[in-house]
Order: C-alpha cells, then sequence, then structure tokens
C-alpha cells in the first residue's frame, strides 16, 4: 500500500512510497482503511524532533476510517463500521481508566510504541504516536477507534482525532471554564480556534485570540473570538478591557516558553492558566517562588482536552449536527497524500490553515 515514511528524525521531507505493508491483525487488533487525516503541527514536532517519534515511521495520527478486518475476540466493532482513532487507546481496566483519566492510560500507548505495526520489506516501521494515519491503512488495537455514524463524512470525523478534542476538551474537561468568564488564547491554528470554540461552547463572556499572524485573526473571529490582537497589542488590551486584572483562563496553544509564560502572566490573580500547546523537552519555563504562592493562580496541564473518547467523541460529533460547533469551516485545504509533503511544508512555514486534510 501507499504511505508516506520518514526515515530520520531531522528529515524535512517524509518518502512517498508504494510497498509498505502492516503487519497481521492479531487478537483484539483491527485494520482500518484511512479515509481522512488531517496534518497537525505535532506531525511536524515528531519530524524535527520536537516531540519523541520514532523513525522509521509512518507520521499522522488524526485520522478516521472504515474497519475492513477485526482479529480474534474483537466484538465492539465490525467490519464496514466507521470509526475515529485516537493515540491514546484506553484500556478501560487500569488505574486512570477507572480513576476517570482515560487520555492517561498508558497500557496500549507504550506497547504501540514499541511494537511497530506496518513493515516495508524486512525492515519495521513504526506508526507515530501508535497510529500512523499518512498510510492507506493501520493495524490498531480495538480500544483505538471509537465507532461513529454512516452519514458523519470522513474529513469531518478525523479532525475530532485530535485537534477539536484537544482543543474544546481543554476547555470543557480540564479547565472548566464557568459561563460568563474571561478567556484569552495564545494560539490561532486547528488547535487554537478549537480552544475558541470550546470557550464559545462554555458560554464566555470575553473570548480574546492572540496570534502574531493578523490572516489568522478572522478565521478566529468566526470561530467565537470577541478580540483579536497580535501579541505586541495584548499589553494595551490587558490595561483596557480587564483594567489591568487579566483574564480568568489563559490558554497556551504554541507550547512555546514564552507564550506560556504570557498565558501566566496575562491570567488574573485567582486566575488560571492551561498549557495545550505541544513543546520541547528541553524548553525551560521560569517563575518566581513568590509568585506561584503570592498570585493564587493554577497552572493547569492539559493533555489530549482530558479525552474520554469514548464519552467524548459522539459529544463533539453531536453538537457538530447540532450546529453548534463549526468543523467544516475548519477546514482549509483538501489535499492528497501526494501532496503530504506540501502540507507539513505549508504548516512549518505558519501558513493560513487551520486543518489541511488529506482524502483517500
Ligand atoms: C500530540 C501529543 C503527542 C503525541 C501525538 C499527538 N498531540 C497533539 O497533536
Ligand atoms: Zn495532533
Amino acid at each position: 500500500m501507499k504511505a508516506a515514511v520518514l526515515h530520520q528524525v531531522g528529515d524535512t521531507e517524509l518518502e512517498l512510497r508504494d510497498d509498505v505493508t502492516t503487519t497481521d491483525v492479531g487478537p483484539r487488533e483491527i485494520r482500518i482503511r484511512v479515509r481522512a487525516t488531517g496534518v497537525c503541527h505535532s506531525d511536524v514536532s515528531a519530524m524535527d524532533g520536537t516531540l519523541p517519534a520514532l523513525a522509521p515511521g509512518i507520521i499522522g495520527h488524526e485520522g478516521a476510517g472504515e474497519v475492513v478486518e477485526i482479529g480474534a475476540g474483537v466484538s465492539e466493532l465490525a467490519v464496514g463500521d466507521h470509526a475515529v482513532l485516537t493515540f491514546v487507546p484506553p484500556c478501560g481496566g487500569c488505574v486512570n481508566c477507572v480513576g476517570g483519566r482515560p487520555h492517561l492510560c498508558a497500557i496500549h500507548t507504550i506497547a504501540a510504541f514499541m511494537n511497530p505495526r506496518f513493515r516495508i520489506g524486512d525492515t519495521s516501521v513504526f506508526g507515530y504516536a501508535g497510529t500512523g494515519t499518512f498510510a492507506e491503512e493501520l493495524v490498531v488495537p480495538v480500544e483505538g477507534a471509537v465507532r461513529i455514524p454512516d452519514d458523519v463524512p470522513f474529513e469531518i470525523a478525523a479532525l475530532v482525532a485530535c485537534g477539536v478534542m484537544t482543543g474544546v476538551g481543554a476547555v470543557i474537561n480540564t479547565a472548566r471554564v464557568e459561563i460568563g468568564s474571561t478567556v484569552l488564547v495564545f494560539g490561532c491554528g486547528g488547535v487554537g480556534v478549537s480552544v475558541i470554540q470550546g470557550a464559545r461552547l462554555a458560554g464566555a463572556s470575553q473570548i480574546v485570540a492572540v496570534d502574531p499572524l493578523t490572516e489568522k485573526h478572522e478565521a478566529a473571529r468566526h470561530f467565537g473570538a470577541t478580540h483579536t490582537v497580535t501579541p505586541d497589542e495584548l499589553a494595551g488590551l490587558h490595561a483596557s478591557l480587564t483594567e489591568s486584572q487579566g483574564w480568568d483562563y489563559a490558554f497556551d496553544v504554541v507550547g512555546a516558553p514564552a507564550t506560556i509564560r504570557a498565558a501566566w502572566d496575562n491570567a488574573r490573580r485567582g486566575g488560571t492558566a492551561v498549557v495545550v500547546g505541544a513543546g520541547r523537552g528541553d524548553a525551560m519555563v521560569r517563575f518566581s517562588a513568590q509568585e506561584l504562592f503570592l498570585h493564587d493562580k493554577r497552572l493547569l496541564g492539559s493533555f489530549y482536552g482530558g479525552a474520554d473518547v469514548r464519552r467524548d467523541y459522539p459529544r463533539l460529533l453531536a453538537l457538530w449536527r447540532a450546529g453548534r460547533l463549526d468543523l467544516d469551516s475548519m477546514i482549509s485545504r483538501r489535499i492528497t497524500l501526494d501532496e503530504i509533503n506540501d502540507g507539513l511544508r505549508a504548516l512549518k512555514d505558519g501558513a493560513n490553515v487551520i486543518r489541511q486534510i488529506v482524502t483517500f
């Protein structure tokens, strides 16, 4: 089959090949024919070493498709079912799953990391974050796919697998933003606009979006931002809009020390800063011992929007169906797998795209 291969971390291009295979479908595993995948900034981060990835590997982790084969002991899904993938398949039985934190389940995530499920000839090829959706097919544990209704377009479904879940979930699950709150968001990409949409769903009274690229401001307003500014303009708004008190919630959706620090600084005393952006392991953020107690703020990490995928994927799609979550407008561009390098380059260059979708 066709797939885009990362030979080494640090490579700037993926190699398109048509001789990639998957491992056989084992017990409790399924084979998915990928029908749509988003191009997420974490795919770029996997390639350039910002986020950990094993090579050779198939990148791509925001996908949806059709079940084409099921292994022994699979009863949850059947051939022909449509499903959205997840890069954290909840096992359902570990301390995290039982404790209401299925997004932190490590059982299948670690196994997927260690056990490559792709091959090129005799060479084992890893799937990024246990998935690898820049391929026509992939094999995942049955826990790694959530069934969706047949009438949901695959490209809409794919968005839910990472960006939308991460952004909306950060607001609803992690921060639990209350109605009437004021919200500040750094970054207006796919996850950033999902935070904005989450804040709108939560009934925020003010949603201020910050992005250095003014081309992105229009989209931010479309998705619910009440104000849009460049970083340079933020201090003025902090003074005029918040009477220099700061916002109730400040979300970093960039993952850089400067934006994390800015989220903290712009949260009001007693407010909440939420780190959604996926930053480098060696990038450090400084806080003084005094400010941590004196300002009485909460600093929250948000991984995968605190997803409970079996609960949240259907909810997000129900909100889309009800016209309350705009997923259609998030798709900036449709490409083929042959154009994947072009899509990745556009993201790296900061082009004005929210989500590019590869359709198969
Ligand atoms: C990432 C987090 C690290 C694994 C892949 C997905 N999240 C969002 O893109
Ligand atoms: Zn992602």
